[in-house]
């Protein structure tokens, strides 16, 4: 049985919804960042792990990539061209939204005080609407998926981008991304990991 090391206000939560969507069995260790527990599988203290048979995997785009090929769910095959497409629009997710609130968290709580920059997060702001435009014209018109009708991964890491974005107050300014998010928040397997 897979272990999933993180807490769910992490991106652990993405592992925990990818494996509801899968209807694969997990044991939830429900451990913040740098807990004695992820160290012992991450000397980086990061969250999420996976422990498959023993054996830790890190960074939470490489395990639901793991988890999507092995199940064949949620991921285009390797070697084709909407695989190809899931990946450019999975990295431009990675890219032009979480990476933009991770370093608004960074300058807000995670970097040591001293070296926290707080007047960088208006930059970020700015930039992560600048994002949203970048991805619209790369939405499907027909949905209800951004690749249409088929299910990815990159819908999970930007439907969990979003929720992210509203804790961290950063502005949707898009009601396609709205109407993006209430429909992939509705969906059961979501509410079953939020209640991991
Ligand atoms: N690329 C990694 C980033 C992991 C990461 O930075 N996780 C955060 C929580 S969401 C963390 O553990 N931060 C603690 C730290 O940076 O010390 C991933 O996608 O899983």
């Amino acid at each position: 049985m897979y272990k999933v090391i993180g807490n769910t206000q992490t991106r652990a939560f993405r592992v925990l919804w990818m494996l509801e969507e899968l209807g694969q069995p997990y044991e939830h260790v429900n451990a913040p960042p740098r807990d004695p527990a992820v160290v012992a599988v991450n000397p980086a203290g990061k969250v999420p792990v996976l422990v498959v048979d023993g054996v830790p995997i890190t960074d939470s785009l490489a395990i639901m990539t793991y988890l999507a090929d092995r199940h064949a769910g949620l991921a285009f095959a390797p070697g084709t061209i909407d695989r190809a497409h899931q990946d450019a629009l999975t990295q431009l997710v990675h890219e032009e939204f979480d990476q933009l609130l991770w370093m608004a968290a960074r300058h807000s709580f995670v970097l040591p005080e001293e070296h926290r920059v707080p007047a960088i997060k208006d930059s970020l702001k700015w930039e992560f609407e600048q994002s949203q435009h970048h991805l619209l014209p790369r939405m499907s018109e027909t949905g209800p998926f951004l690749m249409g009708a088929t299910m990815t991964i990159a819908d999970i890491l930007l439907a969990h981008c979003l929720r992210w974005a509203v804790a961290a107050k950063f502005p949707i300014v898009d009601d396609r991304l709205h109407d993006f998010g209430a429909m992939m928040f509705d969906r059961p397997a979501y509410a079953r990991a939020a209640a991991a």
